[in-house]
């Protein structure tokens, strides 16, 4: 009997080590996930801002940010409803360039995103600095399709994708915390995938 067991689990499939627990791959296919009516977002008319506790607030248009550059992530997404999306290339602009210009107050310690929607989510100012998220308009080489956000979205990979606010309309730099949607509706504040982190209590 002992013999059988080693063998059937010696046959299982090993999960891969880029998910983390609790996730599946779901392969070719994105969901979509958007608790709002999907708006039709014009780039002529589209701007993205910095305010808040910031030494120079900022807006810039659709051609404004395309001039500050553009940055490449390629890797992984996770959804809070168990899927993860592996080896996806975006493109877009760090959130270092952005706040690098409207300068964050001694003070900063969250911020809060906004979306052309309605839509928010909150994170710490550490979460969005330093190389880890992106205002993103490309995705594996194709503009962002409007279901996934087009024109831009913000793109926070290392926590679960609702963090990843679809239609972004800019970020809200303050000195304390304050929960977004999905965070006022009992999920995470933070929602780190590597530590489960889905729920509030988690
Ligand atoms: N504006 C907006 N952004 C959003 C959401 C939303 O409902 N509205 N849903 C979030 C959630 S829960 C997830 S999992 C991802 C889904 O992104 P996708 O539809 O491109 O897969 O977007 C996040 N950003
Ligand atoms: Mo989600």
């Amino acid at each position: 009997m002992s013999g059988f067991t080693r063998g059937f689990l010696g046959r299982r499939k090993p999960s891969d080590p880029r998910l983390p627990p609790g996730q599946y791959d779901t392969g070719r296919s994105w969901p979509v996930l958007t608790a709002e009516v999907t708006p039709k977002l014009d780039t002529a008319e589209w701007t993205f801002g910095i305010d808040g506790l910031v030494e120079q607030p900022v807006s810039w248009t659709w051609d404004e940010i395309h001039a500050l550059g553009a940055d490449t992530y390629r890797g992984d997404i996770h959804c809070v409803t168990t899927w993860s999306k592996l080896d996806m290339t975006f493109t877009g602009i760090s959130v270092d360039t952005l706040l690098a210009i409207a300068k964050p107050q001694p003070s900063a310690t969250h911020v809060l995103a906004t979306c052309h929607t309605g839509y928010t989510t909150n994170l710490p100012l550490a979460d969005v600095t330093g190389g880890k998220a992106w205002v993103a308009w490309e995705v594996d080489g194709a503009p962002l399709p409007r279901e996934h956000g087009g024109p831009a979205r913000l793109l926070v990979p290392h926590l679960y994708f609702w963090k990843s606010a679809k239609w972004v309309s800019g970020l809200r730099v303050l000195d304390h915390d304050e929960p977004g949607f999905w965070e006022e509706r009992g999920y995470h504040d933070r929602g780190d995938p590597w530590l489960e982190q889905r729920y509030q209590g988690d």
